[in-house]
């Protein structure tokens, strides 16, 4: 799959309405039987099984006040749709590790089909997300991961082996390979941001980047101020800093804010994962040359049909099922339940008006 797959399908700029077809009587009145521990032992997938209408799931992103969490969600609200079910989002206002189990325990009593979650802390979810596939609810975890005994599948926005390496291969490009470098990251506990940032340490170890130096991960917890302020001190603590990563829409926006009104404009370099209209007056202003990202309305519309699929029957999140997600056609499950949306993207003045998310 060529990034350009996510140029075509990102330029369709609004949700198309797929077709329903073939679709079916049967409702869920009662919840499915109790989910096993492990995936492999669930019962039989049946990838004939109609998607069942009236579906209930709830979306529980890492904090309700995030643009990208929105935009995800919204896509997975609105696919919902497509498949005759119904779905909200509610969450914290901070991502912190504990904010999410009062969610999960209100939704585990509510009764839904699936509850998706972007999880703040891999373990700190994971009680109460059994106590909820206790009950025969699917989990299905979406953009950073609850450890995988807890949740049926996992979707994952891109590999995360590729989002890291690219991350480091992306500023080593924009500053030559050469010098002090910084990352701004999300929450100390954010399995997604900690699995690339593992990735971006080993990448850095090649022979081909012993000039460049990491000397600080610094945390901005997705929290605007505290990115900004963070970015700020970075740039203090460390005068012969050359270049930050910021694998966070939120850390790279306030980075590029804190930037683009300081002396370090044009001469450090930031790169990160951002969305194209949180950076594009960024781009525009040259504070920032390239970023990341893939289509989160493709991540919340995968994750919503994937949701729909395990509570069918389709799928049990064993590998190598398959189920079929609406307008992205058919997609198969890998190691340790992972499904992934495609590779990242790169953004730069020469494209970014193309897009709007
Ligand atoms: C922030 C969040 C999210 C991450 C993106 C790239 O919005 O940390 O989890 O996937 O950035």
């Amino acid at each position: 799959m060529t990034p350009m797959r996510l140029t075509a399908a990102a330029t369709l700029l609004a949700l198309a309405v797929a077709a329903c077809g073939g679709t079916t009587k049967s409702s869920v009145t009662s919840a499915p039987a109790p989910a096993p521990a492990s995936s492999s032992a669930a019962a039989e997938a049946d990838p004939n099984a109609p998607l069942k209408e009236g579906l209930k799931l709830a979306f529980l992103p890492k904090q309700i006040n995030n643009p990208y969490e929105t935009i995800v969600d919204n896509a997975g609200i609105e696919a919902a749709k497509e498949y005759k079910g119904e779905a909200k989002e509610v969450g914290p206002s901070d991502a912190s590790a504990s904010s999410q189990i009062s969610y999960i325990n209100t939704l585990t009593q509510q009764g839904h089909d699936a509850i998706l979650i972007a999880a703040n802390d891999a373990n700190a979810v994971c009680g109460p997300l059994q106590q909820a596939r206790a009950k025969g609810i699917k989990v299905v975890s979406y953009d950073s991961d609850a450890a995988p005994e807890c949740r049926d599948l996992f979707i994952n926005q891109a590999s995360s082996e590729e989002v890291g390496r690219s991350q480091v291969r992306l500023l080593a490009d924009l500053i030559g390979k050469k010098g002090e470098i910084a990352i701004l990251s999300a929450t100390a506990n954010a399995t997604n941001q900690n699995t690339w940032i593992t990735y971006m340490k080993d990448e850095l170890t090649k022979p081909d980047y012993k000039d460049m130096k990491l000397v600080k991960v610094a945390y901005g917890d997705d929290d605007d101020q505290k990115s900004f302020t963070e970015t700020q001190g970075l740039l203090q603590a460390y005068p012969n800093l050359k270049g930050i990563i910021s694998p966070t829409t939120v850390g790279v926006s306030a980075a590029a804010r804190y930037i683009s009104g300081s002396k370090y404009k044009g001469k450090v370099v930031l790169t990160g994962l951002g969305t194209p209209n949180q950076m594009r007056q960024f781009v525009k202003d040259g504070t920032v040359e390239k970023f990341a990202l893939w289509n989160p309305k493709d991540l919340g519309y995968l994750a919503s049909y994937a949701a729909a699929a395990l509570v069918s029957g389709q799928i049990t999140g064993a590998q190598g099922e398959t189920f079929k997600a609406g307008k992205l056609g058919e997609r198969t499950i890998g190691a340790k339940g992972e499904v992934i949306l495609g590779p990242p993207f790169t953004f730069e003045a020469a494209n970014i008006d193309q897009f709007d998310f």
